[in-house]
């Protein structure tokens, strides 16, 4: 048997341990029938299954000793699992985070998605370039799904409506004609860390309605027999690569009803279970929309309730605000998604007219609110004015939910005083709220790394942190304790070596592990600004080498580590990439320079990478312009592993500094308020560029990193540098010397490393789960018995 099979043996018997837990989590809810949560989501980026699920179901040992008895050892084969990887980054990785959390608390709550047969795609750097290559993991099979052939729903698309008198006068209308395809449930086991709830991803796969066209085939037109085949199943074909940049392809939205439409007809067959009155729904039912992706659901509900079951339009329109609630992620004007009505119309002409409807009683509150305010009416209406006009799906989303949160406190008031000012001051401030991001600890910390895992486990007396991460402030009591500093920066070392060795297989370099370990990985993308980082790498170097080697001897190491997918579209961000890969070559291949920098990209970012990449990490980078990065979740996950920030004033980075204390986070920039100022003013005057930049850039164009001209276009961004390089990168140069000063302090780093760490009980997603419940669902806890 060779590892694979091992691999594959194991996991069939630990999903039917999973599959126990689920069948008795299922029956009891059902028994109880408790108000349920639902989180919808375009995008689950769960990675592996087969360690989290040990660990969780708390059989590792035992699994690990049957194995060794029978000549296997676990971690031989345990890397031969393909992730789950059906999501770009951040929200994607959030709603994963999010259901182990939920799972662990023991809410009754359910994830609904798509079964993209093909995930995110795989990167492999040819000659510096990215190149791009499906991601089609489902070849030998998924032990972690289970296929649910008695779970399948229609889903239905264009057609036309049809109107009618109802019996009461009432005029009335019906969806009628269109295509169908078949919605097919594949479930995904979620369990809970020391607890029985085992809860459910739910991903839905397209299927034609008939197999075959057999009028078709039989008259020889053999292409057309399969042609609508074909067209059901392209549906869940492929997730879109994009983040945080809108794309509006047709077949996305036809993926984003496809979704919710099943996913309704699923929760409203068991809400129906018991005879309750529709009134009812909301206390039975709260539904998350993970960003404005899955807003069709609000139309949808409304569309059923109404035109299917009779509903007044108030009823019904009462019942959809107070059972759905949405999550912004981000405020930038390229990723607030908008779709043209005539597209809408076509593929949903239903959908259409109520969405009509509910701008158009929308707009009478506003103006009774207001009156003769018709440019607060413009900038309000879900339809943006033009040809064509668009739905603005973010306005949709608010209006039909109770509650609209933001990520992170800034990001919050952004939401609150830019994208959404105007509807805080017709709802009121309650209706916008904040509930910070967090990680899972069991994923983030006790999986990535079992060695600090284990030391913290020891000094702690046992796991119980892993389910209150708030006990891990107790070992700050140890940050000075020279004993304790000592076997922690060793577990820190280990994960250097074991990332190091990760690197010499995959790019045959050797890394030097006593250097810092300086990390940026995240998707490729203008606004976090590996540019910036990339520019300050290439000033590194050739300060370096402007050194003689006795004053080289003073300068702190440093390994610097790139991972990240740019969208296959987003031509920059490439062009970074293959910078990136150009400085790498030039600094590798400089041997009176490599024992002080080494440059690195690791290639096909992945969740599985970051478990490697993360517990490696000295110092990793969130540099994003302020005000543009809403929460960031992977810098919680360093500081949990003891990595240190250096980062500027967003998102997340402010509140993770708030905890651990400034002098543990690494700050610079421009601050948020200052953002707008400068980009003004920088419009009005020829912008020079900061003089060790303007250095750089020459370098640059004087060929020294490659044939400058394919960089031209990257250049060119720093002639406005919206994103604000420029002006940050001397704050930014200069901190990071702060860096190497308190680097070479031995002791003094691992005190900042411990109390850090042991400062990020707030950034547990269980705080962000239970705040959810509480605030937004009004959901509770419901313990299998
Ligand atoms: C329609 C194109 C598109 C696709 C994805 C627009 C926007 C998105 C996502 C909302 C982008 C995203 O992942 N945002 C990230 O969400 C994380 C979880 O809240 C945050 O931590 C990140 O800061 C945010 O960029």
């Amino acid at each position: 048997m060779d590892n694979f099979a091992a691999y594959q043996a194991t996991a069939y018997s630990v999903r039917d341990r999973l599959i126990d837990n689920w069948n008795s989590t299922q029956q009891y809810h059902s028994s109880k029938d408790p108000k349920r949560v639902y989180y919808l989501s375009l995008e689950f980026l769960i990675g592996r299954t087969l360690d989290n699920a040990l660990l969780n179901l708390n059989v590792k040992p035992n699994y690990q000793k049957a194995l060794t008895d029978v000549g296997f050892r676990l971690e031989d084969f345990i890397h031969e699992e393909v992730d789950a990887a059906l999501g770009n980054g951040g929200l994607g990785r959030l709603a994963a985070c999010f259901m182990d959390s939920l799972a662990t608390l023991d809410y009754p709550a359910w994830g609904y998605g798509i079964r993209y047969t093909y995930g995110i795609f795989q990167q492999k750097i040819v000659d510096g370039y990215q190149t791009e290559y499906p991601d089609y993991w489902l070849t030998f099979g998924n032990p972690w799904e289970i296929e649910r052939l008695d779970v399948t729903y229609e889903v239905n698309f264009r057609g036309y409506v049809e109107k009618y008198t109802d019996d009461e006068g009432v005029d009335r209308y019906t969806w009628e004609g269109g295509e169908k395809v078949v919605a097919v449930a594949y479930d995904y086991p979620i369990p809970g860390f020391g607890t029985k709830n085992c809860i459910n991803i739910r991903l839905w796969s397209s299927k034609p309605k008939r197999e075959f066209d057999f009028a078709q085939f039989n008259e020889g037109n053999y292409d057309k027999s399969v042609e609508e085949q074909k067209a059901a199943e392209n549906i869940t074909s492929v997730l879109y690569p994009n983040d945080n940049h809108l794309v509006g392809k047709v077949l996305r939205l036809k993926q984003q009803f496809f979704f919710v439409c099943a996913t309704l007809q699923d929760v409203i067959r068991r809400f129906k279970k018991a005879a309750r009155p529709w009134s009812e729904f909301p206390e039975q039912v709260a539904i998350q929309l993970n960003d404005t992706h899955p807003t069709l659901g609000i139309v949808e509900l409304q569309r059923i309730l109404v035109d299917e079951e009779n509903l007044s339009w108030d009823e019904a329109w009462d019942i959809v605000t107070k059972t759905y609630s949405y999550t912004n992620h981000t405020v930038l004007p390229e990723a607030l998604e908008k779709w043209s009505v005539p597209l809408i119309q076509d593929l949903l002409p239903r959908h259409m007219m109520i969405i009509f409807d509910i701008n158009l009683f929308f707009l009478q509150e506003v103006e009774k609110k207001f009156p003769n305010d018709r440019d607060k009416l413009r900038r309000m209406s879900i339809i943006q004015e033009g040809n064509p006009q668009y739905v603005r799906m973010a306005h949709l989303a608010a209006i039909g939910s109770h509650k609209v949160n933001g990520v992170a406190e800034l990001h919050s008031e952004l939401v609150r005083t830019t994208i959404f000012s105007d509807f805080v001051e017709f709802y009121g401030a309650e209706k916008f709220t904040n509930v910070t991001n967090g990680v899972t600890p069991r994923r983030w910390l006790h999986q990535a790394n079992p060695w600090l895992s284990d030391l913290i486990t020891q000094k702690l007396g046992g796991t119980q942190w892993l389910k209150d991460l708030s006990q891990l402030s107790k070992i700050k009591a140890y940050a000075t304790d020279a004993a304790f500093q000592k076997a922690w920066m060793e577990t820190k070392h280990k994960n250097k070596v074991r990332l190091a060795e990760y690197i010499k297989q995959t790019l045959g370099i050797s890394v030097n592990t006593e250097a810092l370990f300086d990390v940026q990985c995240k998707r490729l993308h203008e606004y976090k600004r590996q540019f910036m980082n990339i520019l300050g790498v290439i000033h590194r170097y050739e300060r370096l080498k402007s050194l003689s080697a006795a004053e080289r001897q003073k300068i702190v190491p440093h390994v610097v580590i790139f991972s990240g997918k740019a969208a296959p579209g987003y031509y920059i961000a490439k062009l970074i990439i293959k910078l990136i890969n150009n400085v790498a070559e030039v600094i590798n291949q400089d041997p009176e320079i490599s024992p002080y920098l080494q440059l690195i990209f690791i290639p096909n970012y992945s969740v599985s990478i970051a478990e490697i990449l993360i517990p490696a990490s000295d110092i990793s980078q969130h540099i994003s312009t302020a005000g543009t990065e809403a929460s960031g979740t992977s810098n919680m996950k360093f500081v949990l592993n003891g990595g240190l920030i250096l980062g500027t004033v967003d998102g997340a980075n402010i509140e993770i500094g708030e905890e651990v204390g400034d002098e543990n986070i690494f700050f610079f920039g421009t601050l948020t308020p200052q953002v707008e100022d400068i980009r003004h003013e920088q419009m009005y005057r020829s912008l020079t560029l900061e003089p060790r930049l303007e250095k750089v850039v020459h370098s640059i164009q004087n060929n020294n990193y490659g044939d400058s001209i394919i960089f031209e276009p990257l250049l060119a961004t720093l002639r406005t540098d919206y994103y604000l390089l420029s002006k940050d990168f001397g704050p930014y140069l200069d901190s990071m010397d702060k860096v190497d000063v308190a680097f070479k302090d031995r002791a003094g780093w691992a005190k900042k490393s411990i109390t850090a760490a042991a400062s990020m009980g707030k950034f547990s997603s269980d705080r962000s789960i239970q705040e959810y419940a509480l605030r937004i669902w009004n959901a509770k806890p419901v313990t299998v018995e």
